[in-house]
Parts: C-alpha cells; sequence; structure tokens
C-alpha cells in the first residue's frame, strides 16, 4: 500500500499514476473538511497533453488508525515534519518514508520526528502545477533520482514506479543531488523574483550570477560535494536558457502570495555557510533582500 500525504501537484502526480498501473493507493488529507471536498470531487484528476483522466482514488485523513508501511511524503519542505509529526503513531516497525521535497532541511528534521523509519530522499525534475482543487496539469517530463545516504540498498518497491511508468534512478549520492539542484535554485530563484523576471531575464545580470555560482562552488566544496560544485556555472548558464520562458518556482510563490521554501534553499546555504565560517557576503547580501522583498509582502521569512 501506498500511503500519500498531499494531494498537490506532485501527490496527484504520483498517486494517478501508481494508481492507474494498478498498485493500492490511499491518500491522506489534512482534515474532514478536506476529505468531503475530495469526495465531493470524486477523486483525482489527471491532464496530460490536454487530456484530462479521472482517477477515484481512495481518501482518508491523517486522524484515520490504519498502519503506515510506506509513506509518500509529497507537502511542501516547511509542513513536512509537522506532517509526519501527525503521523508517526501510525508508522508500521520498519517502515518507510520517501521525501519529495525540495531543497535540504526539511529531510533532518522529518528523520528526527521519525527516528525509527527509512527515510529515502528524492531530487525531481518533474513538473506539475494545479489547475484547480483535485485537478492536477502533467507540465514537464523529467527524472527522479532517490536515494539514502545511511543505507545504499534500493528497496525493492523500485519495482513498483517502473509499473507505474515513474522514470526514475536509484541513486548512491542522493545528498549531491540535493545539494547541485540547491545550488542551482540559489543561483536562479531569488534574481528572478528581485528582479520580478523570468528566467531568461537573468541574462541581463551575468556578474551577478558568476559571483553566486561562484561563492556557491566554495560552499560545495566545503560541505563535501566535490561532484555537485564542478562546471556549476556552465549548468545555470544552461538552465537560464532552456527555461528563459518561464518563471521559476519561487517567483510563482511569490507572485502567487504564496509561502516559499527560501528556509529550506537560499537560508539553508548561508547557515551551511556560518556552520563552516565561510564568508558568504553576495549570497549572504540576497538572502538580506529576499527576506525584506518577502516581509514587504507579508509572506513568511522562513
Ligand atoms: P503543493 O502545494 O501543490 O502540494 C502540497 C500538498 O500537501 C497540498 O495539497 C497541502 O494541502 C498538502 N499538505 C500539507 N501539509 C499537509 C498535512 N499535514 N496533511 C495533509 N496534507 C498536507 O506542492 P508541490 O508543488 O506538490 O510540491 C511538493 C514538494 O515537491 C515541494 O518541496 C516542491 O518544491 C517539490 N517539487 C515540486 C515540483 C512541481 O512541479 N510541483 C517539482 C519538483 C519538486
Ligand atoms: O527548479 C527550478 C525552479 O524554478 O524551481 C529551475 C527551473 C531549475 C530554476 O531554478
Amino acid at each position: 500500500m501506498w500511503h500519500i500525504l498531499g494531494a498537490g501537484s506532485l501527490g496527484t502526480l504520483w498517486a494517478t499514476r501508481l494508481a492507474r498501473a494498478g498498485l493500492p493507493v490511499q491518500l491522506i488529507l489534512r482534515d474532514q473538511a478536506r476529505l468531503q471536498s475530495y469526495q465531493h470531487a470524486g477523486g483525482l484528476t489527471l491532464i496530460e497533453q490536454g487530456q484530462a483522466q479521472h482517477y477515484p482514488i481512495a481518501a482518508q485523513t491523517t486522524e484515520h488508525p490504519q498502519p503506515i508501511q510506506r509513506l509518500l511524503l509529497a507537502c511542501k519542505a516547511y509542513d513536512a515534519a509537522p506532517a509526519v509529526a501527525q503521523l508517526t503513531h501510525r508508522l508500521s516497525p520498519g517502515a518507510e518514508i520517501l521525501l519529495l521535497q525540495n531543497g535540504l532541511g526539511s529531510q533532518d528534521e522529518v528523520a528526527r520526528e521519525a527516528p525509527h523509519a527509512r527515510c529515502i530522499m528524492a531530487s525531481s525534475t518533474e513538473g506539475a502545477f494545479r489547475q484547480a482543487d483535485f485537478q492536477v496539469v502533467f507540465a514537464g517530463h523529467g527524472h527522479t533520482w532517490l536515494g539514502d545516504p545511511l543505507d545504499l540498498q534500493p528497496p525493492a518497491w523500485l519495482a513498483d514506479l517502473r509499473k507505474a511508468g515513474i522514470a526514475h534512478e536509484w541513486s548512491l549520492d542522493i545528498l549531491s543531488r540535493l545539494w547541485r539542484k540547491l545550488a542551482l535554485n540559489c543561483a536562479i530563484n531569488p534574481l528572478t523574483v528581485l528582479h520580478d523576471c523570468q528566467n531568461g531575464g537573468l541574462r541581463e545580470h551575468p556578474a551577478h550570477v558568476a559571483c553566486l555560482c561562484s561563492e556557491l562552488v566554495e560552499l560545495l566544496q566545503q560541505c563535501g560535494h566535490c561532484a555537485a560544485a564542478e562546471n556549476l556555472l556552465e549548468d545555470v548558464q544552461r538552465v537560464i536558457e532552456a527555461t528563459a520562458a518561464n518563471y521559476s518556482s519561487m517567483h510563482q510563490d511569490v507572485s502567487q502570495g504564496r509561502r516559499t521554501e527560501i528556509a529550506y534553499l537560499l537560508g539553508y546555504a548561508c547557515n551551511a555557510g556560518q556552520r563552516h565560517q565561510l564568508p558568504l557576503p553576495h549570497l549572504q547580501a540576497l538572502h538580506n533582500q529576499l527576506l525584506a522583498h518577502l516581509n514587504a509582502r507579508g509572506l513568511p521569512s522562513h
């Protein structure tokens, strides 16, 4: 049984693909009111290449007593540990939690909340967004890397992902993957918010992007992730070109008045720099500017 917490973009993308492959799925929703709206909608809808397909997947609230053996945590980074705290009493011995959160920091928070569960981290380049409640558009095909720094043995249920057509790879160095993605996000997302531009708008700010990348490279090396530091600037430039017409996820969050995952991206990078006594003046200044920007819009700074 796949218990999936969070019927948002990624939760829906995973739940619908697993369910249509004939695998048992149970959604976990926040409370009775949300469960009622879900029952009213009659299931999840996934829209792929303009075609909507409806999946009447079973759902329950966090309060339900059913034991959980495998939990896919598909909420934002700041919701991950509080969500797991609501479910710890339901986790079976030997339970596994698959963490889909972007950035770093939430994985450790979850592991502290559920010390007996195996935590498997994921980094995904798939893209999905919510068109309406319980209706999600599969916007960008991508790849998901999964791994567990404490146990390099892949779990047997990777076969379920193959069956469900979820492109994935077991990574022996998932932390480096997460750091590399975090570095890309730190070099691109905050600047797109501050300049209020699409990713391609950063072509106008090559010196600033280069400064940030050079500090991020030092940070990655200092944190022991030298492979994740290789050719970072070139990769950032490549992503800026490849996604020139897109708004970054952080830009979308801010422009729609949603809380950002800043604490798990730039905030995490700046804290790591302080822990290593590594001065990161440009990243720190960017962080301060972004915090002021969020404050001015009444958005949380954590
Ligand atoms: P989302 O906001 O669309 O969905 C999160 C869902 O979790 C929401 O429906 C929310 O109500 C639910 N939730 C939160 N706390 C809960 C609780 N205690 N109980 C039950 N439900 C709860 O978020 P998303 O876009 O799916 O992103 C999830 C994570 O995946 C983020 O860290 C994001 O950065 C990452 N990510 C997203 C994408 C994407 O394309 N959407 C791509 C790559 C990575
Ligand atoms: O992942 C991204 C995001 O917008 O969050 C990209 C496109 C890589 C920009 O950092």
